[in-house]
């Protein structure tokens, strides 16, 4: 009973939240780089404010991130000594293809994951790379308006061939678009979309989605191709939706909801658009354009397993009051009024990761992998850069608890576990150094001030025990 022998406990990290290097090595400039941390960072992200370009007034936090660029040896040492069994990056696509659109790619670029792959390989670290984790080069938004283009296909395609074959080896485990999702609630920074006056949004970004489908579909294709061993994965920011009554318009509600994500994952799972989607599309009058070919891809380019990230459940209502209090968050939901909440108002609901669980293993029947759960905390170190992060062991073994029931109690096939921010990285909602989610503290503030010193915090000498009995003791 328990995980699986070959569970793979680990932590995931996002190229644009902690390499910083911006400039270096030959990189070219990403549509995540030129997101300012302050007001104007949530009209950035939604594609309604435009700003292709760094000025003087804003504080650009992933330019130098937590510098990973200069440190991946020694972050990838402390990783090792709290037993990790896989590590989850992400490909700075700008690193590997500058512009995006050439045909050669970038040597220095290439050869920066290949010794970091080495390196994991090294202490028996197993990568688990996103292929794109919201970044997109700044030359393929300026010049094609980025996913609106059906160019990307190809140049999504073309990155794929060269890191497949590259990596070969080297990697296994894959995934196309980190919560591919996103491109609906943070058009800009999921998917390098920016709204000129007069667009139809929703039109632009279903069209977007359906290419960042097709283009997921032919990795899947390619990746099996250049390596059978390969495993493919969609990812979704997941989070089962509960009604705040029972009163069944509620219940429809937080329904459709959650169809709204599950879209993506239906087609990149079962290989078509489902029904719901394809009337809803129709009434909204939204025409996505398809082309020959699209249907069979997707059809026939399934993934071999599902990822998503968690951290908190979600209520739906129908009551214009509470709806009126939920606007402006990346993912608006109701205040669940029998939850506790973190420091930036996410509800913790251990209980609810095994639903969501339930209710994604239910629907796919394929191998679950979760990777990113965790708590964005204040932390406040002392002289030697220690912090007792008690609330965040409390927060994690939970949800380990809870995944252990879905795993024991409900027989879902659990792949594996990523916390997410396993070192503290730059905020991708907010932009701050301040929502820290590490086992590893960073010092580095809001402004780019600071060390860049790693030190141990509390939880990591936890979570070395929690991978070392194989998620069994999970005591503080
Ligand atoms: P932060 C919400 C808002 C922005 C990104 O978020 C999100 C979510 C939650 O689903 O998605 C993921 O940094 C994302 C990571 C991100 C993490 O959630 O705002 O894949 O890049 O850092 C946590 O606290």
């Amino acid at each position: 009973m328990g995980f699986r022998k070959d569970f793979l406990w680990g932590g995931a990290t996002a190229a644009n939240q902690c390499e910083g290097g911006y400039n270096e090595g030959g990189r070219g400039l990403a549509n995540v780089d030129v997101v300012p941390i302050g007001e104007d960072r949530f009209p950035v992200i939604t594609g309604k404010k435009k700003m292709f370009d760094f000025d003087d007034e804003h504080f650009y936090p992933a330019k130098e991130a937590i510098d990973m660029y200069h440190h991946w040896k020694e972050d990838i040492k402390l990783f090792a000594e709290m037993g990790f069994k896989t590590y989850r990056l992400s490909l700075g696509w700008s690193r590997i293809f500058p512009q995006g659109d050439e045909t050669e790619p970038n040597e220095e670029g290439l050869k920066f994951y290949e010794d970091i792959f080495k390196e994991c390989k090294k202490y028996g670290i197993e990568p688990l790379v996103t292929i794109t984790h919201f970044d997109c080069p700044m030359h393929l938004v300026e010049k094609y308006g980025a996913w609106r283009s059906r160019e990307l296909v190809g140049f999504y395609e073309n990155l794929c061939n060269v890191i497949f074959n590259r990596y070969k080896g080297l990697v296994k485990y894959w995934l196309t678009f980190n919560e591919i999702n996103m491109i609906l609630h943070a058009p800009f920074m999921g998917a390098g979309l920016y709204f000129e006056e007069g667009d139809n949004v929703e039109q632009v970004k279903y069209q977007a989605a359906h290419h960042e489908l097709v283009a997921s579909a032919i990795a899947t294709k390619i990746a099996h191709e250049v390596d059978p061993e390969n495993q493919v994965g969609c990812m979704l920011a997941a989070g089962s939706y509960y009604p705040y009554t029972p009163k069944p318009e509620d219940v429809w509600a937080g329904r459709q909801e959650e169809r709204e994500n599950y879209f993506f994952i239906d087609v990149q799972s079962r290989g078509e658009y489902p029904a719901y989607a394809l009337k809803e599309m129709a009434r909204k009058g939204i025409e996505v354009k398809m082309e020959e070919g699209d249907k069979e891809l997707l059809k026939a380019h399934t993934v071999d397993f599902i990822s998503f990230s968690y951290y908190s459940s979600r209520v739906a209502t129908t009551d214009p009051e509470l709806l009126e209090q939920t606007a402006g968050n990346i993912f608006a939901s109701v205040k669940n009024p029998y939850l506790e909440a973190s420091e930036w108002g996410w509800q913790i609901d251990p209980l609810g990761l095994r639903i969501t669980m339930n209710d994604l293993y239910d629907r796919y029947q394929k191998p679950l992998f979760i990777v990113e759960n965790g708590l964005g905390a204040v932390d406040t170190p002392d002289e030697n850069g220690y912090v007792e992060d008690d609330y965040r062991i409390d927060y994690l073994s939970k949800h380990v608890e809870a995944m252990r029931d879905a795993v024991d109690q409900d027989g879902v096939d659990l792949l594996g576990y990523t916390t997410w921010g396993c070192i503290d990285l730059v905020s991708a909602g907010t932009g701050e150094m301040k929502k820290r989610y590490g086992f590893i503290y960073v010092d580095r503030d809001n402004q780019g001030n600071g060390t860049l010193k790693r030190s141990k915090k509390k939880s990591f000498d936890w979570y070395k025990k929690v991978i070392a009995t194989n998620g069994e003791d999970l005591s503080n």
